[in-house]
């Protein structure tokens, strides 16, 4: 035995306690979910850095959306055969998760660099049976935004629809529940607040800024005027 003079034996005891509390008490905060607590965005992915959800500029149509979660249904509608709807939670729970860096450019001449993260907008037309006639998406939002894209440039290019934003769940301004990341396209194919995806055979289908002469391809490599 080793012998530990009284006056220190009080002190050993403190710690012995502290000690217990705080293997508690990490034990305790361990078992949430660590995702559900993270709210610091990440600054850097891979060497590059990172813009800020706070770089973008609020310029909805009808000013940012506040999607009440518990009614929230995520839809794939039109030209498939087997039409789906889900829940917030069953569209995380069901779908593979992925990530990927990539910039919006705005018309207007800003642009911001995000890790974006979320399913593949594939999976989903995969598990609705998307008719081979399909040849059009058309993405519908919570505040009667539109927008559309080939279904070509979907499958090809791994589309994103995201949750998260530089490792936080965006944010009701941001498009909260969910992000299309159009890469490759102009700001205003990047449809928030995603409700609806409709598959179409209607190759002219024009959107929200479309409708009001925005290149329907929107590509970043052209003009964003058809005119
Ligand atoms: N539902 C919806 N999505 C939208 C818009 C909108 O008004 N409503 N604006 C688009 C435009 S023009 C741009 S540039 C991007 C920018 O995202 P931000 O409004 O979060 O900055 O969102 C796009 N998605
Ligand atoms: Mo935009």
């Amino acid at each position: 035995m080793i012998s530990i003079p009284g006056n220190k034996r009080g002190t050993l005891a403190g710690i012995v306690v502290m000690a217990l509390v705080l293997c508690i008490f990490t034990a305790c905060t361990n078992s949430a979910k660590s995702s559900e607590l993270e709210t610091v965005q990440v600054k850097e992915y891979n060497g590059e850095k990172l813009g800020s959800i706070n770089d973008f500029h609020e310029n909805s149509i009808k000013g940012p959306q506040q999607v009440n979660i518990k009614d929230y249904r995520l839809k794939v509608t039109g030209m498939a055969s087997q039409p789906l709807s889900y829940t917030y939670d069953d569209v995380l729970a069901k779908y593979k998760s992925y990530r990927k860096l990539v910039t919006l450019d705005c018309v207007e001449g800003w642009s911001v660099k995000i890790l974006w993260e979320g399913l593949l907008v594939k999976d989903l037309l995969t598990e609705a049976g998307m008719l081979p006639a399909a040849n059009t998406i058309i993405f519908h939002a919570y505040d009667g935004y539109t927008t559309s894209l080939p279904s070509q440039y979907i499958l090809d290019n791994n589309i994103l629809l995201a949750c998260k934003m530089n490792g936080v769940t965006i944010p009701p301004e941001r498009g909260y529940p969910f992000q299309l990341v159009a890469e490759q396209k102009w700001g205003y194919k990047w449809i928030k607040w995603v409700t609806e995806i409709e598959l179409s055979d209607d190759v002219n289908y024009k959107g929200y800024w479309e409708q009001a002469g925005y290149s329907n391809e929107g590509s970043l490599e052209k003009p964003f005027f058809d005119r």
